[in-house]
């Protein structure tokens, strides 16, 4: 039987982690210290104090996490890997225990038949590379492409899909922009040269990685569904600022082998864009084998009015501080973002038709809600099985009318360290106690199994839910 609830047969279901939100382990097997390490430490930097110092232990517990995948049945596992527990000092040689540990993780996935999807970078540089300038610096992106060499000469023979980086535009501006994220630094000349030798390391990453030829790669992209606040000239050139900053920036470089022109104007009382280079575009813009698209919510935005917030989100639009962000009122997850499953159809239809024709992956989707054990010793969680459901939906429906959308990836496996939010939010499919590291699989890990056993919305209860 099909059915708009039913999904092709080689449709890609997974679940998506990040190294330093799962393995803790920080000090062991060569590892250095990540600029998420030093933040994490820094006092007032993370809700709680909270750290990645121990996180699931997933270091330890890797056999048991595989374990979980399977059971849930997921045919792709996109994890990352820790830049200082490969290449200890950023540069130079690999260590080996860290290489052993990933090794050992894509063994054990395969052993289960599941394929194993490594993000280069999701966030934890080398401090040593940050002590030497971080992104802003040109030499990271140098640095970047050798450590994707030397990954890929230990793990190529057996890892196939490389996504080089995550959410460039978290980095560059949560990193260097506000100062919300790692390293906390906050200036918007800092955060668009950041963004740049992301581009460029990213292009970097793609060169080396093209010597397997069999090697598929992406890029994963956090980009912002927008809508204007009203139809005024005002706020509909909010939008395009922070489409231009927000999206373009990252979107041109790499699939049109240029900046965008209007965000240059925009900027241009910051910087002349004097580090971009001749010749970067072409390395920005080697071919693609897909994009990673990972969406939570849709923003609304308007010029300067005075009823919406700037706060939370100035220093992270550089040259666009003045726009203002907008609540609708819809219900939100424990986030406080606004659940708008429509928003994901509205951003890919116009990745599609602007950038297509590439292969599109949703690499990240998912809900926090503040989860916890009940009597019965489950885990109820009706709000993330609507959440991820309601997804779902549009996902189905795209793919009916012929955008190339071909897996899904929940965010995430494990509840996990939420960055600048620490432990407070869950966003696992895997109910996680951080006292006694048990693994508790949520209502939503069964849904999500069987969702994935039927291939198709419609599961073995008929309700779809
Ligand atoms: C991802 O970042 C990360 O890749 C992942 O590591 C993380 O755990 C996960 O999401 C959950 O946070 O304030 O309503 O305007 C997502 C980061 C989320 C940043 C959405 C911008 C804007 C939403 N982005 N956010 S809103």
């Amino acid at each position: 039987m099909t059915s708009n609830s039913d999904f092709p047969a080689d449709f890609l279901w997974g679940a998506a982690t990040a190294s330093y939100q799962i393995e803790g382990a920080v000090t062991e097997g060569g590892r250095t210290p990540s600029i998420w390490d030093t933040f994490s430490h820094t006092p007032g930097r993370t809700v709680n104090g909270d750290t990645g110092d121990v996180a699931c232990d997933h270091y330890h517990r890797m056999g048991e996490d595989v374990a979980l995948m399977a059971k849930l049945g997921l045919k792709a596992y996109r994890f990352s890997t820790s830049w200082s527990r490969i290449q200890p000092h950023g540069r130079g040689p690999v260590s080996p225990d860290g290489i052993d540990f990933y090794s050992r993780l894509v063994d054990e996935l395969l052993e289960q038949g599941i394929q194993p999807w490594i993000t280069l970078y999701h966030w934890d540089l080398p401090q040593e590379l940050e002590d030497a300038g971080g992104w802003p610096n040109r030499d990271t992106a140098e640095r970047f492409g050798e450590y994707a060499a030397l990954t890929q000469a230990a793990l190529g023979d057996r890892v196939k899909h490389w996504i080089t980086l995550n959410e460039p535009w978290c980095t560059a501006y949560l990193g260097y922009g506000n100062g919300h994220h790692a390293p906390g630094r906050t200036d918007p000349v800092d955060a668009l040269a950041a963004a740049h030798h992301l581009n460029l390391g990213h292009g970097l990453a793609v060169r080396a990685l093209r010597t397997d030829a069999d090697a598929r790669i992406g890029l994963t992209l956090n980009l912002h569904s927008l809508l204007p606040h009203t139809e005024s000239p005002a706020d509909l050139d909010a939008v395009r600022r922070i489409d231009g900053v927000g999206n373009r920036v990252f979107l041109d470089p790499v699939l049109r082998g240029a900046y965008p022109e209007d965000v240059a104007a925009d900027v241009a009382h910051l910087t002349d864009l004097e580090f971009v280079r001749p010749g970067d575009l072409a390395v920005t813009s080697a071919p693609l084998d897909f994009l990673g698209v990972n969406y939570y919510s849709r923003q609304v935005v308007s010029g300067p009015s005075g009823s919406g917030e700037t706060d939370s989100h100035s220093g992270a639009w550089p040259g666009s501080e003045q726009v203002e962000f907008h609540r609708r009122g819809l219900p939100v997850t424990q986030m406080g973002w606004e659940i708008d499953p429509e928003g994901l159809t509205a951003l890919l239809r116009r990745v599609h038709q602007e950038y297509g024709p590439i292969p599109l992956y949703i690499t990240e989707n998912g809900a926090a809600y503040a989860d916890e054990i009940g009597a019965d010793g489950a885990v109820a969680d009706p709000e993330r099985i609507d959440y991820i459901g309601r997804h779902l939906a549009e996902v189905a429906g795209m793919i009916g009318e012929g955008i190339p959308l071909a897996g899904y990836f929940a965010w995430s496996l494990l509840d996990n360290f939420e960055w600048a939010w620490g432990y407070e939010k869950r966003f696992g499919l895997v109910h996680v106690d951080y006292t006694t590291q048990v693994r508790t699989p949520k209502a939503s890990a069964s849904w999500y199994a069987d969702v994935i056993q039927a291939n198709s919305l419609i599961t073995a209860d008929g309700t779809g839910k």
